[in-house]
């Protein structure tokens, strides 16, 4: 089991003057609890400017059910790990998200010649692990997990930086019992040309969380209304299922001259890993990037707004991009409200659900 955390291993390994790794393991945890969030903070290992080129993900499918790893200048702490719970507490400073893991989900690779640049004068001088571990029931032999990545690092200057534009709705209410609500996010791109080859999608579409729970009625199926979720309580080994996914579909295109050309589309309910674009494209001054989450209100008594807890939504597209590293912009990011009317002429596949 690669995670156990027996293997005595050196967390930074220099292969050549150049080229070296960097381990980023979360020390020996035992969650005890469901559906719980942990997060460790690592030194970024030179202060001069370095790019990463590649990730290796550690982690199994029975334990970790993803990992997101972040880039940012003051971590909430920086001995040992801490629960980070639900998107709160990784960084002091805006974190940066840099690579995500999801269970059954392809690792995302860089393009050659493209690396995130770190270090220097980016003002990225740790990174932060966040692992989110699923059912607890793979931890009853309380042995101890130390998932996580290996960094390769190279001090060699990439022609091409690796950037993330981040595209969140802030203002999206969901009315309960509303079949459809649509997030629209847009804004025009204003900077020298950027060429996206990954995307990822974040909803809190909750899915079936197994949720612990001393669930009293051992009936085969018991459906209750609760804060604004359908339970039903499925005698799994005394858990409860909650089956209130709201988050449908996330789509995210790129507009040029009225013409909508899809970047990405995914379920939320799949794995939120970095996926690869729909399209090989180049986005340029002037294009208009805009991004769709359909949410539906069924099965909820309560409005839901934009927020971290569980029971809040979020609306997320983040494309992943490369770029000529003489007008690097590595991060960039819109939350403005689409347009109706320039939400007229999405494609008709923003709305059409993905089936998982
Ligand atoms: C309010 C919201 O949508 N928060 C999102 C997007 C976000 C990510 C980062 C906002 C900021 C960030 O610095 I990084 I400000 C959010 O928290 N998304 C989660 C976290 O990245 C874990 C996700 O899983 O995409
Ligand atoms: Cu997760
Ligand atoms: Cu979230």
């Amino acid at each position: 089991d690669p995670n156990d955390c027996s293997r005595a291993k050196q967390p930074f390994v220099l292969s050549n003057p150049y080229n070296f790794s960097l381990d980023i393991r979360i020390p020996g945890v035992i969650p005890t609890e469901s559906d719980s969030y942990y997060c460790m903070a690592v030194p970024v290992p030179t202060s001069k400017e370095a790019y990463i080129v590649d990730f290796v993900p550690h982690a199994t499918m029975d334990t970790a059910h993803h990992m997101i790893l972040y880039g940012c200048q003051t971590p909430y702490a920086t001995q040992g790990y801490w629960d980070c719970g639900k998107e709160l507490g990784t960084c002091r400073d805006q974190a940066k998200i840099m690579y995500a893991w999801a269970r059954n989900a392809p690792p995302t690779k860089l393009p050659k010649d493209v690396g995130f640049k770190v270090g220097g004068d980016t003002r990225i001088n740790y990174f932060v692990l966040q692992i989110h571990y699923g059912d607890v029931k793979n931890f009853r032999d309380h042995h101890r997990d130390c998932s996580g990545l290996t960094l390769r690092m190279t001090s060699k200057r990439q022609p091409f930086i690796a950037g993330m534009y981040l595209m969140m709705s802030v203002d999206t209410v969901i009315p309960p019992g509303k079949k459809v609500t649509n997030a629209d996010i847009a804004c025009t791109y204003p900077s020298s040309p950027m060429y996206p080859f990954a995307f990822r999608t974040h909803t809190h579409s909750l899915g079936e969380i197994l949720l612990y729970c001393i669930c009293l009625h051992q009936l085969s199926s018991y459906l209750v209304l609760v804060n604004g979720c359908t339970f039903y309580f499925a005698n799994i080994s005394g858990s409860c299922c909650v089956s209130c996914s709201s988050g449908k579909v996330v789509s995210g295109y790129r507009v040029r001259n009225g013409q909508w050309t899809q970047i990405g589309r995914q379920s939320p309910l799949l794995p939120q890993a970095f996926y690869p674009v729909t399209n090989t494209i180049d986005v340029r001054n002037g294009d208009i990037l805009a991004a769709r989450c359909v949410f539906t209100g069924e099965g909820r008594t309560t409005v839901t707004q934009i927020g971290g807890t569980s029971s809040d939504e979020m609306c997320n597209f983040y494309i992943m991009y490369y770029m000529d590293n003489t007008h690097a912009v590595p991060y960039m990011n819109c939350g403005d409200d689409g347009s109706s009317e320039l939400f007229q002429n999405i494609p008709s596949e923003a709305n059409i659900p993905i089936p998982v």
